[in-house]
């Protein structure tokens, strides 16, 4: 379906539009190892039930997108097998006694493969939704997002998923720079920790909208009528 209509969200710092042949939705590392109860994420001691909020309004975003026809995007963070992309500065970070690639509750953790690294089966990517595996925080780094984005003539991104500060915010900030207009809802991002969660997404529309707009699934959905 092509769609030549522009659509306009209630957002801040002020409105979005965007139109939709032009516009993806790009649905970061919603990952079982981030999300779900025994997880990597949760073996780390942190609360799972700070990102499985956003597991619903993503669901209803993505369904309201894929009816609509519109262009999805997903990723994944994970490296591969050999480790031969994991840099051992990240491998040793946190100084935790189990790492990426060490046997976690799921697979080998945040290993390409592993059960653990794939996506959750409420948001499963459909065999026509290209998904992004990302060595990084960031999705345009080492990665194929940004040719694929200029092969679809995709100028605008609403980017959701998570973590808010982390993987969300670097892949906001990475596109941004890269002369993308990105909105993010905020309802379908999600930090471990809440005060980040308020940060990660004051940061993002602060002066003028410095990285982006922040909006919310329901305001989006309103939009696309
Ligand atoms: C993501 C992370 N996806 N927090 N990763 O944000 O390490």
């Amino acid at each position: 379906m092509s769609s030549k209509r522009t659509i306009t969200v209630d957002a801040e710092p002020y409105v979005y539009e965007f139109e939709p042949d032009h516009c993806a939705l790009l649905i970061i590392d919603m990952q079982r190892d981030f999300l779900e109860p025994g997880g990597f994420g949760e073996m780390l001691g942190n609360d799972v039930s700070q990102l499985r909020r956003t597991i619903e309004p993503n669901r209803q975003l993505l369904g309201a997108w894929r009816a609509a026809g519109f262009k999805v995007i997903h990723t994944r963070e994970g490296h591969r097998s050999d480790m031969t992309d994991l840099p051992p500065a990240k491998k040793i970070r946190g100084r935790s006694k189990t790492t990426i690639g060490d046997p976690g509750p799921m697979g080998r953790i945040l290993i390409r493969g592993e059960a653990g690294h794939d996506i959750i089966p409420e948001l499963y990517p459909l065999p026509a939704e290209p998904v992004i595996d990302k060595p990084g925080k960031g999705a345009f780094f080492a990665t194929d997002l940004h040719a694929i984005l200029q092969n679809l003539g995709i100028q605008k991104l609403i980017v959701s998923g998570v973590t808010t500060e982390v993987c969300v915010n670097t892949t906001v900030r990475e596109a941004n720079d890269r002369g993308y207009d990105c909105l993010v809802p905020a309802d379908c991002v999600g930090s471990y920790f809440p005060e980040f969660q308020e940060m990660g997404l004051k940061m993002i529309k602060a002066q003028g909208g410095i990285f982006g707009w922040v909006s919310d699934s329901a305001r989006i959905l309103a939009a696309m009528g």
